[in-house]
């Protein structure tokens, strides 16, 4: 066992990866990667809450661990796995259930946005859905948690619940913390500035995806929805629209807000927005090439999900049998 302190994050298959995957989590992980001890995980249970096809899912499955390995990730150096491959995840699960609130769940923005898109698939999964995200990471006994804006809340009550069962049985989970970057923690849609960028949004142009070509990465960014009058200014309440460009633009640049500004004064809209395009495109490209070099061996990959999946479930497994002890389950 190392030292090192340790993180663990996850997205789920639901979707192709898109600029807020990557600006909002797996470019953190890769900063972050060298100092700590870590997991990065499919999560592909938590991307049955809503329905799947299963051979897009397989598919998609597959295709995501070449886009984490694609984006800078070392296989050699982190646990890269695919969650229904570490039985621990879903078993603690159980058990920390047992310890969350229905009235805590009730409260959780995603479920009260998924359940009102989904009305006719309000399953349990749904609801439970935080549960068994504080299992992955509460499993890990993980220190940090790399994460987009909107897993805020998620975190929170991963955090409440292993406080909670901490105050019954003494010091069983780590107390984990949110990572959450300045810029590019919430990415929105390029169609409609109030909405999240997502990977299961089916709006044409909405999003712009890892393995999207230069060429369709320049026509989404040309299209996108600005604001009134034609000043590249930050100014969420009145220009959302370029605000988002600015945020894309500096998370793909590291060039900070007032620096955008400067650059592109008296430039106007259009200039500005085939800037952010080529910015996204360069960023991108590499991603896309190595990934699609990846995808053509499959032996490879099986055999890094593999490897992974040893490493994670011999962590998650000692954390499993620790909670079992101290509930009182007999020894098997
Ligand atoms: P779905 O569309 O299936 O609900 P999603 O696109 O919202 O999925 P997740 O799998 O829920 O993506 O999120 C993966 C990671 O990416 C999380 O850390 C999340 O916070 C982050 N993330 C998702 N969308 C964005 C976004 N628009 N901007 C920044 N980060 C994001
Ligand atoms: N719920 C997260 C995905 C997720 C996750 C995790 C993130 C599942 N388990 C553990 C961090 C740590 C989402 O982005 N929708």
């Amino acid at each position: 066992m190392s030292d090192k302190k340790v993180i663990f994050s996850g997205i789920q298959p639901s979707g192709e990866l898109m600029l807020g995957s990557y600006f909002g989590a797996i470019k953190n992980w890769v900063e972050l990667s060298g100092m700590y001890d870590c997991y990065f995980c499919i999560v592909d249970m938590h991307a049955i809450t809503v329905r799947q096809d299963p051979a897009e899912l397989r598919r998609r499955t597959l295709e995501q661990l070449a886009q984490y390995i694609a984006c800078g990730l070392d296989p050699e150096a982190c646990a890269l796995f695919v969650q229904s491959h570490a039985p621990q995840h879903a078993e603690l699960a159980w058990v920390l259930g047992c310890y969350t609130m229905f009235g805590e769940l009730q409260r959780m923005t995603q479920f009260k946005e998924k359940s009102s898109k989904n009305t006719e698939n309000i399953n349990s999964g749904l609801f439970t859905y935080p549960v068994l995200m504080a299992a992955d990471i509460l499993a890990y006994q993980a220190d940090l948690v790399p994460v987009g804006d909107d897993q805020k809340q998620h975190l929170e009550l991963t955090r409440d619940i292993a406080q909670r069962f901490n105050g019954i049985y003494g010091d069983v989970f780590t107390v984990p913390e949110p990572y959450i970057p300045k810029t590019g923690a919430r990415i929105m849609s390029l169609c409609d500035p109030s909405s999240k960028m997502s990977k299961s949004d089916g709006t044409s142009g909405a999003s712009v995806y890892l393995m999207d070509t230069p060429e369709a990465i320049m026509r989404a960014f040309k299209r996108a929805v600005t604001d009134s009058g034609s000043e590249v200014r930050y100014d969420l309440a009145e220009k959302p629209g370029v605000s988002n460009l600015m945020q894309i633009y500096s998370a793909a640049t590291g060039m900070d807000l007032s620096a955008i500004e400067a650059r592109f004064s008296g430039r106007g809209y259009g200039y500005f927005k085939s800037a952010v395009g080529e910015a996204v495109a360069e960023t991108l490209r590499p991603i896309r090439e190595r990934a699609a070099d990846l995808m053509k061996n499959k032996d490879y990959l099986a055999g890094i999900y593999k490897k992974g999946a040893r490493r994670a479930s011999e962590t998650s497994g000692r954390t499993l049998r620790g909670v079992y002890e101290k509930l009182g389950f007999v020894e098997k």
